[in-house]
C-alpha cells in the first residue's frame, strides 16, 4: 500500500461527566487521530494518551510530537502490504506504544478495507457479540455511586468494575454487595496501594470481586507476586504489561491471573494479539480495557473483543456513557443483554463523521516522508 498521507489532528471533547480515578480526574479528553490515506482508501487510528502522564509515562502532547517527528514520517516512507509490519518500522523508536499504536491501527483498518474483510475477521475474531462491562470512576458520594450502578445495571451491562483507592474501598465495596450480592464486581485502584497495604488489601477477599487490577506499583510484577499468594481474589494487571514477553513474565511469577489488554498500552494490535496468544496458552483469560476512547478507538477495541480467549467482559461500552456526539455514525450501543455486536462491513464498521471531526480540530498536521521534504 502506498502511504499518500499522515494526517495528525488533535480534537477537544468534553466528557458528559467527569472520570476519576485514584490518580485524578479527567473532564475533557484532547484526542489524536491519525487519519492514513492509501490509494483510495482512509484509515483511522486513536492514540489513547492521556492529557497528563499520570497513567502511564506517555500523554497527548509526547505522543504529538513522535508521531510529527518520528514515527510519522518512518511510516511514510514504506509501503506496507500489513499492519503487522509497522513494530518493524518503528523499531528504532523506544517506548511510546501509544502513538505507535495510533498508526500501526489505521493500518490495520486500512488492509482490513482494501482485503474486504471486517478488522474482526482480519484479526481472527471468532465472536459475534462481545460481553460489556462498565469502568465506574470514584464518585463525590457512595449514593451517588449507588444511583450510577443501578442505571448501568439497568441498562444491560454485565460487569461493574469500580475505581479505588485507600479511604474508597471497603466501605464501597461493602454497601455495594449489600445492596447487590450476586453482581459481577471488580476493583481498579490504578497503583494507589503498597506492600505495606497487604493486610488491608486481603480484607478486599471477602467482597467476592471478580478481580483487583493493578493495586501497586505501574512498574511492578515481584511485589505483585508476594501480594497474590496471600489473596484469594485474582490480581488483574493493566499498567505493567506492555507487551508479550511482560504477560509472560508475569505468568510466570504468578503476579496476575488475569490480564488487561489495551491496545495503545502494548502498542497496536500486533503486540495485542501477542499478549492474548500468551495469556490463552497458559489459560489466563483476558479483557479488553479503556481508555475513555471515542468511537475511533473503541471500534478498535470491539474488533480485538472478538478473539477467543477475550472471555472477560471488558471496558467496552457505549459512546453515550462518554460523549454527547460521537465522531462515528454509527455511535457504539449496548443491547439490553448487555452486548455488543460484531460489525461484519470491511474494515471497521462504524463510519467516521468527517464535518463533525473538522469542527473539533484544533490542530493538525499533514506528514509526509522525510526524503521527500528534504
Ligand atoms: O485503568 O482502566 C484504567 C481510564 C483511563 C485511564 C485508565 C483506566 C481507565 C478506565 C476507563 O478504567 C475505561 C473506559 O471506560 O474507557
Ligand atoms: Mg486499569
Amino acid at each position: 500500500m502506498r502511504i499518500d498521507a499522515v494526517i495528525l489532528r488533535e480534537l477537544h471533547m468534553p466528557l458528559v461527566r467527569p472520570f476519576e480515578t485514584s490518580f485524578g480526574v479527567t473532564r475533557n479528553r484532547r484526542v489524536l487521530l491519525a487519519e492514513i490515506q492509501s490509494e483510495g482508501l482512509t484509515g483511522w487510528g486513536e492514540c489513547t494518551a492521556s492529557e497528563q502522564p499520570y497513567f502511564s509515562a506517555e500523554w497527548t502532547d509526547s505522543a504529538w510530537m513522535v508521531i510529527l517527528q518520528e514515527l510519522g514520517p518512518m511510516l511514510a516512507e514504506t509501503s506496507p502490504e500489513h499492519g503487522g509490519e509497522c513494530p518493524g518500522t518503528f523499531r528504532r523508536v523506544r517506548g511510546n506504544h501509544m502513538a505507535k499504536a495510533a498508526l500501526e491501527d489505521a493500518i490495520w483498518d486500512l488492509e482490513a478495507q482494501r482485503e474486504g474483510f471486517s478488522l474482526s475477521q482480519l484479526l481472527g475474531g471468532v465472536r459475534e457479540v462481545i460481553p460489556c462491562g462498565v469502568s465506574l470512576g470514584i464518585q463525590p458520594s457512595i449514593p451517588e455511586l449507588m444511583a450510577t450502578i443501578e442505571r448501568e445495571l439497568a441498562a444491560g451491562y454485565r460487569r461493574i468494575k469500580l475505581k479505588c483507592k485507600p479511604g474508597w474501598d471497603v466501605e464501597v465495596f461493602e454497601q455495594v454487595r449489600n445492596r447487590w450480592p450476586n453482581i459481577t464486581l471488580s476493583c481498579d485502584a490504578n497503583s494507589a496501594y503498597r506492600l505495606r497495604d497487604a493486610d488491608h488489601l486481603t480484607s478486599f477477599d471477602a467482597y467476592n470481586l471478580l478481580m483487583i487490577e493493578q493495586p501497586l506499583w505501574h512498574n511492578d510484577f515481584y511485589y505483585h507476586s508476594m501480594l497474590q499468594k496471600r489473596l484469594n481474589t485474582p490480581i488483574c494487571l493493566d499498567e505493567s504489561i506492555h507487551n508479550r514477553r511482560d504477560a509472560l513474565a508475569a505468568i510466570e511469577m504468578e503476579s496476575c491471573r488475569i490480564i488487561n489488554i489495551k491496545l495503545g498500552r502494548v502498542g497496536g494490535f500486533s503486540e495485542a494479539i501477542a499478549v492474548h496468544n500468551a495469556a490463552q496458552e497458559r489459560g489466563i483469560p483476558v479483557w479488553c480495557g479503556g481508555m475513555l476512547e471515542t468511537g475511533i478507538g473503541r471500534s478498535h477495541n470491539i474488533a480485538l473483543s472478538s478473539l477467543e480467549n477475550f472471555t472477560l467482559p471488558g471496558d467496552v461500552s457505549a459512546s453515550a456513557r462518554y460523549f454527547k456526539d460521537d465522531i462515528v455514525e454509527p455511535e457504539v450501543t449496548v443491547s439490553s443483554a448487555g452486548e455488543i455486536a460484531i460489525p461484519d462491513t470491511p474494515g471497521r464498521g462504524y463510519e467516521v463523521r468527517a464535518d463533525l471531526i473538522e469542527r473539533l480540530t484544533v490542530r493538525k498536521e499533514t506528514i509526509r516522508a522525510r526524503e521527500l521534504v528534504a
